[in-house]
């Protein structure tokens, strides 16, 4: 089926050999399955903000406090995008400069923090970031971080150690917890964290790089809330995954001083000229994630992701916690086959058109480049149209090309099979009709 929307015209006749290599990108998105759980499809709309004549305005600074004329603009237009997003999240205050969730959570740092600062959050092994203290990201580099972990007990296995959390918060008294994972598919109840950053004075920060749409769509407690109204101090995002806008990120509070300090750091701690085509899509986005229909599609999300999580269960996978609430699956492959890595179950799935990625599971025993897991997500097919039906069929094609991998005629018949399944669920772009 040939693309019905071509935005690259110019592309192809000035760079037809760019134009090649987006057109095969493009081909690739569409006939194969995008299962990478940070990943999604933008609309149409976000993809022409993302487009637009704002990528030729500097604009460093703040609206009305900017450093460039000619931004009378890019004013309203930023402040539109900030006055959406405090609306999406109840939030006070709101940045949405951060170019990545890695600089959101830097600036966040940059703002509440000095170098050599403790800092209290997830091992990366068991679904931390690398911004969460790994040694050789500048996080681990400037700060001192602790790491708690997942807990080992029969009752709450593989669930956040809240009891770890309370005993090293009371040794290290660290300034700063960070909650939020990138390779975690449970909800994370922010209460008893608050509590156990009150009695030692700390902030709280929530990464929702990947829950910030399941928050937007009210299927994930807000944590800048809490059940009792108080969550976190500060919530650091990116825009692009499960709340489907164009790659960036951002940063929400409901204190004053906190955001002054992350306004700080974003600009001209960190950052020189904001992208204000992204804050343009951001605010495209933000307008999308505000409309009731995305509250089902959330819900769809997350139903999907279970439907997934069931149908791996049957072909006989192992899930870290059981299972989901969210988005994401992460799954033990040893139960399904003791020799297979995450790496060639990767691999192998890729030459299926069934992208996903690679991912340590808790306690380990392959490096973090070899793995014993993969993980799955559903926000982008779930775009798609994908319902439970197509989840069901979707693990038993994962399942089939695991178990026939070294049989290279049924790779390629699973691939025909991807490719037919995808044909009926085009993401967004193929779906428009006009020029
Ligand atoms: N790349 C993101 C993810 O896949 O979770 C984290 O930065």
């Amino acid at each position: 089926m040939a693309p019905s929307y071509n935005p690259l015209g110019q592309v192809k006749k000035g760079d037809p050999e760019l134009y090649e290599l987006i057109e095969r990108e493009q081909d690739r998105q569409r006939t194969t399955l995008q299962l990478i759980a940070s990943e999604n499809f933008t609309s149409v709309a976000v993809m022409e903000a993302t487009g637009s004549v704002l990528t030729n305005k500097y604009s460093e600074g703040y609206p009305k406090k900017r450093y460039y004329g000619g931004n009378v603009v890019v004013d309203e237009i930023e402040q539109l995008a900030i006055d959406r997003l405090k609306e999406l999240f109840g939030a006070g205050f709101a940045n949405v400069q951060p170019h990545a969730g890695a600089n959101a959570n830097a600036a966040a740092y940059l703002g509440l923090l000095e170098p050599g600062d403790t800092v209290l959050a997830m091992r990366l092994d068991q679904g931390g970031h690398l911004t969460h203290g790994s040694p050789v990201n500048f996080s681990g580099r400037l700060y001192n971080f602790v790491s708690y972990g997942l807990s080992e007990n029969e009752d709450d296995l593989e669930r956040i150690d809240l009891s770890q959390i309370a005993s090293l918060a009371k040794q290290h008294h660290p300034k700063l917890i960070v909650v939020g994972a990138t390779a975690y598919p449970r909800i994370i109840d922010i209460d008893p964290i608050r509590e156990i950053a009150d009695e030692i004075g700390a902030y709280v920060m929530f990464d929702a790089a990947h829950v910030a749409g399941l928050i937007a769509g009210g299927v994930y407690p807000n944590p800048l809330v809490g059940s009792k109204g108080r969550g976190c101090d500060l919530m650091t995002f990116t825009t692009h995954k499960t709340l489907r806008g164009p790659r960036g990120a951002a940063i929400v509070t409901n204190s004053a001083e906190i955001a002054s300090k992350v306004d700080k750091a974003v600009f001209p701690g960190l950052q020189g000229g904001p992208l204000e085509n992204a804050i343009a899509a951001k605010a495209v986005a933000f307008k999308e994630a505000l409309d009731p229909s995305f509250r089902v599609y959330a819900k769809l999300v997350v139903e999907n992701a279970k439907a997934l999580a069931d149908s791996l269960v049957a072909e006989g996978f192992r899930l870290v916690s059981g299972g989901t609430d969210t988005h994401l699956i992460l799954c033990d492959l040893r139960t399904f086959d003791a020799d297979l890595s995450g790496k060639e179950a990767q691999e192998v799935l890729d030459s299926a058109g069934i992208t996903c990625n690679r991912n340590q599971i808790p306690f380990d025993p392959r490096s973090p480049f070899v793995t014993s897991g993969l993980r799955f997500g559903t926000p982008a097919m779930t775009t798609c149209g994908m319902g439970k039906q197509e989840m069901e069929t979707v693990g038993s094609l994962i399942a089939r090309a695991l178990r026939e991998r070294k049989d290279q005629g049924a790779i390629e018949a699973i691939r025909d099979e991807v490719a037919q399944l995808c044909s009926k669920f085009p993401p967004p772009l193929e779906r428009r009709q006009e020029a």
